[in-house]
């Protein structure tokens, strides 16, 4: 089979293809990092809103660094295929929202006019936590970042996003074209608020008079999205083809559970994207940090510990009834840690977050969570553990996940396998972890840093050493027996919280 997606008739029935024509709807969204994420998520919600009520409101996909997502985008005339696995089954359906994509290593000046058109109302981005370049510690630019330490010699050939928004916003004001609305879709606390700081923090280095025009005259509406996508792989590609009849080389797979909580700030217009059951709110912030703290945090700490013991797959991990009862007691902690939620039941959403998890259709891979840790734990396990200490609770839980980060960064399995580090921070977490001499101490090194763990939380002593009596185990007894250790006590404080409640 050689044919090549390129247009939605003569799949096969059982196929959902777009349900609009796509020839009569103009491009207004510029979308940054046209990823599988992107396909699987706003993608979807933008088909399902053109469906709905049309609109000029085509995705032109940019791609920072890679060619051939773009090359294979077009070369299928921006179409591609999601399949959604649920448990009970899976739907496949042709996404017909991407008008096309361009990389910027290549098509720079498509994309910087695409930028200061007035028919771009909104621009999206999903790079990544690490894509941005925030200073952890001071929620301003990382001067270390390599794409904006370029941006900042060299701004007017942007090379960030910050660095090309900026320049867009800069040109937009100059001829009297409005600015879009800015809506970040990567798992970042406040992401609308962060990224405002961060392209004002870098305009007052290049464009000082862009600085309260960003402030005062930008939308950037906060948003939580959530769709657990692994990294397409050849199966993907091949599964796709199987269904499909012919090649897809831009096919995803996702779960069938999908979520988008919007704040709706869009004053050039948006599309209907509650047509795809996405829910516009004033505040999302709740929304954020519970899935932030619940089922990234979850996520993250059963990468961890899944991994070095192992577990290639999030589900095979799950199917270890030690580590889901720790995914069980994580998932509790962090709830706890929670402002309550009108309409929103936390022991349904973690119930639902351990099926989501052990779904037997997703091949997660515990290595593509375990990426950057030291960009997502700050707010998945930093950040609520020193809230549960502050309300004077033993935080047992993120310790756990704390320590697992740590053992992970020693770059060998329980059973002496290699594996090489990756985090944009490698170079420091693995300094600081090889001139450590103990668990105590290569936890006192790595808690200290500021841009990683509050320092009213590295400060207390008795956080610190949980964290280091549980590294401690981990190293000495391997991490198979200290999750099996920590199982066992979990169980034991549940069933004394149980009893002390009747
Ligand atoms: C995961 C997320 O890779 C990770 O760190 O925790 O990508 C997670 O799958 C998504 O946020 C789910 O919406």
């Amino acid at each position: 089979m050689t044919a090549l997606l390129t247009s939605a008739d003569g799949l096969p029935a059982g196929v959902r293809r777009p349900q609009y024509d796509r020839s009569r709807c103009g491009t207004g969204i510029v979308h940054i990092g046209a990823g599988a994420f992107h396909r699987a998520h706003q993608a979807v919600y933008t088909d399902d809103a053109l469906a709905d009520s049309g609109g000029d409101w085509r995705i032109l996909g940019v791609s920072l660094r890679s060619r051939e997502t773009a090359e294979r985008l077009n070369a299928q005339d921006g179409l591609f295929s999601v399949t959604a696995r649920g448990v009970e089954g899976s739907e496949t359906r042709i996404i017909g929202s991407l008008a096309r994509a361009c990389d910027l290593g290549n098509q720079r000046a498509a994309i910087e006019e695409a930028l200061t058109a007035a028919a771009t109302r909104i621009v999206s981005l999903t790079i990544t936590e690490k894509g941005y370049g925030i200073d952890r510690a001071t929620g301003g630019i990382d001067k270390a970042h390599p794409a904006i330490a370029r941006d900042l010699a060299q701004p007017r050939k942007p090379h960030s996003a910050a660095g090309l928004l900026l320049a867009a916003l800069a040109k937009r004001r100059t001829r009297g074209v409005a600015p879009f609305a800015i809506v970040c879709c990567d798992n970042l606390p406040h992401n609308g608020a962060m990224l405002r700081d961060l392209l004002a923090g870098l305009a007052a280095h290049v464009a000082p008079q862009m600085e309260a025009h960003i402030r005062e005259q930008v939308p950037f509406p906060s948003t939580m999205v959530d769709r657990i996508t692994p990294a397409a792989t050849a199966a993907t590609k091949d599964k796709a083809a199987a269904v499909l009849g012919c090649r897809d080389e831009a096919a995803v797979e996702c779960e069938s559970f999908r979520q988008w909580v919007i704040e709706d700030d869009f004053p050039l217009g948006r599309p209907r994207w509650e047509a795809g059951g996405a829910i516009f709110t004033t505040d999302v912030r709740p929304y954020e940090t519970m899935k932030l703290r619940m089922l990234n945090g979850a996520h993250s700490m059963l990468a961890y510990a899944g991994f070095v013991a192992g577990h290639a797959l999030v589900r095979d991990a799950m199917a270890d009834a030690d580590l889901s009862a720790l995914v069980a007691r994580h998932l509790a902690a962090a709830a706890a840690t929670l402002a309550p939620l009108p309409g929103m039941d936390c022991n349904a959403y973690a119930e639902s977050l351990a099926a989501r998890f052990a779904n037997p259709h997703i091949a997660h891979e515990t290595a593509q969570i375990a990426m950057d840790g030291s960009e997502k734990l700050p707010q998945r396990i930093f950040a609520p553990a020193l809230l549960a200490r502050q309300a004077g609770a033993g935080a047992e839980a993120f310790a756990f996940a704390a320590a697992a980060w740590m053992r992970y960064l020693l770059e060998r399995r329980d059973d002496a396998s290699r594996y090489v580090l990756s985090d944009p921070r490698a170079d420091a977490l693995r300094a600081a972890v090889a001139a450590a001499r103990s668990a105590e101490h290569i936890t006192a090194r790595l808690l200290s840093f500021a841009w990683l763990c509050p320092p009213a939380l590295a400060q207390d002593a008795a956080w610190a050493a949980a964290v280091s009596q549980r590294l401690a185990t981990m190293l000495e007894n391997g991490m198979g027996a200290a999750i099996a250790q920590e199982a066992r006590e979990a169980r034991a404080f549940s069933r004394g919280r149980r009893k002390c409640a009747s």
